[in-house]
């Protein structure tokens, strides 16, 4: 039997569990998730190994209408993915129906002629008698290859998933070796983790105008201690006082729940130090946004 591989870019509307949905069955976490939209601001490659076959999923920012710079960069490389893939695997959830999202991603699917997979996730928070009409409606808005309700969240369904994807994927080479499971830098998936913390612990505007920079990391395998230094920049003053806390209280909070899942992640001591600065309305401003990573 021929090796087979693609790529597979996972799209869809904010907020519907394509991130969870990529660490699940990658088995390991590699995008930062939230019960916020647009958490997932790049595009991030995980790549996943079978007996025989290599998938390389492309897990992208949610795909919405926006005014915003940096919302509009990050549904720009979502829209960009769609060219540089093999299959497309469609995310939604369960009561999308046809709003405004939905309508920008069925144009870009019906201008492609790339198999789409449709996945229905979040059925873990309804009965199995209510799934068979959302299904029925889903399949009237495109002609999908196949459509597989899951659980990104519980893994129900995944199985399924798996087996339909790779039925499209092609004949090829093995494009990564096999040890590689992202292209993402340690830099990155640290200043991530240090992002995700914000965005659960912080509330309004905030996480939306927080970006993480890692601005150092240095390895002492001798005492098995990784010292990262990394900034949080923020739009404004006000905000860097409230990133910060009474006390500190804040900044120690994101801290040090950032800290204990690196040190679970890279199984090493983490000494975390966190700066804050102010890098004046960065989100709408194409240099600063260039120099933050977007
Ligand atoms: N109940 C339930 N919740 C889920 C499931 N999958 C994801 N979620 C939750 O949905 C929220 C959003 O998940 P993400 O994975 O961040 O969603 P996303 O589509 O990557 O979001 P963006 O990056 O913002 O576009 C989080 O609170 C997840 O825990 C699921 O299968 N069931
Ligand atoms: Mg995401």
């Amino acid at each position: 039997m021929s090796f087979l591989s693609g790529f597979i870019a996972i799209i869809g509307p904010p907020n519907v569990g394509k991130s969870t949905l990529l660490n699940k069955l990658l088995g390991k976490k590699i995008a930062i998730t939230s019960p916020r939209p647009q958490t997932t601001r790049n595009r991030i490659l995980g790549i996943y190994n079978g007996e025989n076959f290599q998938m390389a999923f492309i897990d992208t920012p949610g795909i919405h209408q926006t005014r915003s710079l940096l919302h509009k960069s990050m549904v720009r490389s979502a829209k960009a993915s769609l060219g540089e893939v093999d299959i497309i695997l469609l995310v939604v959830e369960l009561e999308e129906g046809v709003n405004d999202e939905m309508n920008i991603i069925l144009r870009l699917l019906k201008k492609t002629d790339k198999p789409a997979i449709l996945a229905i996730n979040k059925i873990d928070l309804i009965r199995k008698e209510n799934l068979l009409p959302i299904i029925e409606s889903y399949s009237k808005l495109h002609c999908f290859d196949s459509i597989i309700p899951i659980s990104a969240l519980y893994g129900d369904g995944l199985e399924t998933l798996k087996e339909e994807l790779k039925k499209t994927l092609s004949p090829g080479p093995q494009f990564f070796p096999p040890d590689m499971l992202t292209d993402k830098s340690e830099e990155f998936l640290i200043a991530e983790i240090i992002r995700e913390k914000i965005y659960h612990e912080t509330r309004e505007e905030l996480p939306y105008s927080s970006a993480v920079v890692v601005e150092s990391l240095k390895e002492d395998t001798e005492r098995n201690l990784l010292a990262v230094m990394a900034t949080i920049f923020v739009e404004k003053a006000s905000q860097k006082g409230i990133i910060i806390g009474k006390n500190g209280r804040m900044i120690k909070k994101i801290g040090r729940n950032a800290r204990i899942e690196i040190e679970r992640i890279f199984s090493l001591r983490v000494y975390l130090e966190l700066f804050v600065k102010v890098e004046k309305n960065w989100s709408s401003d194409t240099r600063s946004l260039r120099r933050l990573g977007y």
